[in-house]
């Protein structure tokens, strides 16, 4: 049901709302959930995400604009980390409503470190329960969130699964009640406020993090150098960042078989993703310590 004001003309509410949580809670997958489709990659790993994401939901009624933001986290010796934090701390100074997201029964110092940032600012939020189809039997769920609303005035308690989809359909409808009344700030056919060639370089970073292990993935990072349109095909050119010219032999692997996998799986993702034929060449190549240089980070497109 729609509310409407005096002239008796239906309200339409736009704002943002931030999701908040320490890494790897499942942030990035609640996004993709919530808009249908993928926009922010998606790792096991923590500290996939680095940057500030945009993804717009349009409704009837409302347009609610999501923040997709890297995991805050409590250690952040190094420029990257710090940078990260800086781009998760500006987006709950934006935001009209926070969503909040925990893992099902896992609240550790990090959480708290969150949610501490939360109280500290004062909106609403609306704490999601994450991963829920871990958790059996759901009975389970009650005393952790009993628990949880000892720690903060919560809005409202949604258990999801975002990776199932469960429940998540519930949550626009729930979010736009904290917007405030405004016509939308994007056109209705935005889904994000990222670029193709942003998006692609991200494909290329999500498929290299997906295959290789444990720190490598922290150390690299992915520019595009070119990204045109071409007889109704897309010529996109990536280089690859490592730090260490060690790094650089890894990330081509065995005869190159590990880049060619990488570009492969990148390639596919990008045709869907954009709706046409990519030709994508990839290069390795190494900036020393890039991710503890200020200058460096910001060269690379890291601009918080
Ligand atoms: N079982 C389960 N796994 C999930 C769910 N949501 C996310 N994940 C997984 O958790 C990991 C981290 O997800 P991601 O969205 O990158 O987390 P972020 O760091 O908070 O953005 C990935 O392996 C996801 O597939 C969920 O609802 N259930
Ligand atoms: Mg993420």
């Amino acid at each position: 049901m729609t509310p409407a004001n005096e002239s008796g003309a239906a309200t339409y509410r736009c704002g943002f709302a931030a999701i908040v949580g320490r890494p790897n809670v499942g942030k990035s997958t609640l996004l993709n959930a919530l808009l249908g489709q993928k926009i922010s990659i998606v790792t096991p790993k923590p500290q996939t995400t680095r940057h500030r994401i945009l993804g717009i939901l349009t409704r009837p009624s409302a347009q609610i604009v999501f923040v997709d933001t890297p995991g805050l986290h409590a250690s952040a010796r190094r420029a990257m980390n710090r940078h990260m934090n800086r781009a998760a701390l500006a987006s709950l100074q934006d935001a009209d409503v926070n969503l909040f997201v925990v893992e099902a029964l896992r609240w550790t110092e990090e959480d708290r470190h969150v949610l501490e940032a939360l109280s500290k600012q004062g909106r609403p939020t609306i704490l999601i329960v994450n991963k829920v189809d871990k958790v059996s039997p759901k009975e389970r769920l009650l005393p952790f969130i009993e628990e949880l609303s000892k720690h903060a005035q919560f809005e409202e308690v949604v258990p999801v699964s975002a990776l199932k989809g469960t429940q998540v359909e519930r949550l626009p409808d729930l979010i736009a009640r904290y917007l405030p009344e405004s016509p939308p700030h994007f056109p209705e056919d935005q889904i994000t406020d990222r670029t193709q060639a942003f998006q692609a370089a991200e494909i290329v970073r999500e498929k290299l993090t997906l295959r290789l292990r444990q720190e490598l993935p922290y150390g690299l990072t992915v520019g595009i150098e070119q990204f045109k349109e071409e007889d109704g095909r897309l010529l996109i050119n990536a280089v690859i960042w490592v730090e260490r010219t060690g790094q650089k032999a890894i990330v081509i692997g065995h005869g190159g078989e590990q880049l060619k996998e990488v570009g492969r799986a990148a390639r596919i993702e990008m045709s869907e993703r954009f709706g046409s034929p990519v030709h994508l060449e990839l290069w390795v190549k190494v900036k020393e310590n890039w991710s503890d240089s200020e200058a460096a980070l910001r060269q690379l497109g890291y601009e918080v």
